[in-house]
């Protein structure tokens, strides 16, 4: 693997087919500074084309998931800089990563950071996260999603909210939003992650991927085109031998054995 110096990468789980990405600037609270973010794109491409990858989890330490962009960084930025050098444009390579993505949360996940969660597909939570888009505070808004992606998980109102006075909401609350799917104790989390990594690990990568493309065109399209996606990629699902495999394996009462194919 390559020698990165703002994350750590492993390959972990019982059949060692769950990649972990752990971002690693724990003196900033993980933010995400230019060259984090470079690398996490390559780690992130890396693994989505590896075949011995079933999913991907991204995670921080107990004090902060990511407390965002890295302010010092880019507080003399200026407008047409960040035009002409595209600010951000390195975060596209984990929304087009095949994939699933777990964001495994504990502590701060404030702005970008909040951003990057919401990018995966699936977030977790421990116990302590706060999450938040506390851009307004430092007199800019957020760039990465928080104000289209926010909407879609929790409604206007409480996006609203949240953008627009900067305050954290705590792990309990962003489950009511549905914000995050599940919270774990913190010392918990990891191994919760890690378990439902392995679980969609037991299906076929294959239809796999086009769940979630399909599932991401809720977020992306109309209802009415949304609907057209999924009825041609469940049609398409009956050109494959793991569709073929996995009603046999049903009917003939065994475990199907997916091929990726
Ligand atoms: N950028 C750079 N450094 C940071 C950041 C950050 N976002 N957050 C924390 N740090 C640094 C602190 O400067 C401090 O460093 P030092 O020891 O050298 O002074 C160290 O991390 C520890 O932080 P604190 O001492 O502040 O720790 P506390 O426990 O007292 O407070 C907080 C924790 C509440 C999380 C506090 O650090 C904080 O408010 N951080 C900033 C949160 C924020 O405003 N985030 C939004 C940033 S803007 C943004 O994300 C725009 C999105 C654009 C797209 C995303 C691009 C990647």
């Amino acid at each position: 693997a390559p020698a990165y110096e703002n994350i750590k990468v492993d390959v972990v789980g019982a059949k060692k087919n769950v990649a972990l990405i752990q971002l690693n600037r724990p003196k900033a609270l993980n933010a995400l500074c230019g060259p984090l973010f470079v690398e996490l794109g390559q780690a992130v491409r890396d693994f989505d084309a590896d075949d011995s990858v079933a999913a991907i989890v991204i995670t921080g330490n107990e004090k902060a998931f990511a407390a965002g962009a890295d302010i010092k960084e880019m507080q003399n930025n200026t407008y047409s800089g960040n035009h002409k050098k595209g600010f951000l444009k390195d975060w596209e390579d984990i929304s087009n990563c095949g994939k699933p993505i777990i964001a495994a949360v504990n502590g701060f996940a404030l702005g970008g950071g909040c951003e990057l969660a919401m990018l995966c597909d699936i977030i977790y939570a421990g116990e302590k996260a706060k999450f938040g888009q506390p851009e307004i505070n430092i007199g800019t808004i957020p760039g990465a999603g928080g104000t289209q992606r926010l909407p879609r998980y929790v409604g206007k109102s409480k996006a609203m909210e949240i953008v627009l006075t900067g305050n954290f909401i705590d792990a309990a609350e962003a489950e009511r939003m549905g914000l995050v799917s599940r919270v774990f104790p913190v010392d918990k989390l990891l191994e919760e992650t890690i378990k439902l990594a392995e679980r969609i690990g037991t299906h076929s990568p294959l239809i796999v991927k086009m769940a979630k493309a399909a599932v991401n065109q809720a977020y992306e399209t109309t209802l009415k085109s949304g609907l057209l996606f999924e009825k041609s990629y469940f049609y398409g699902t009956f050109a494959t031998a793991d569709r073929q495999e996995g009603m046999s394996a049903f009917v003939e009462k065994r475990p199907p054995n997916f091929k990726n194919e």
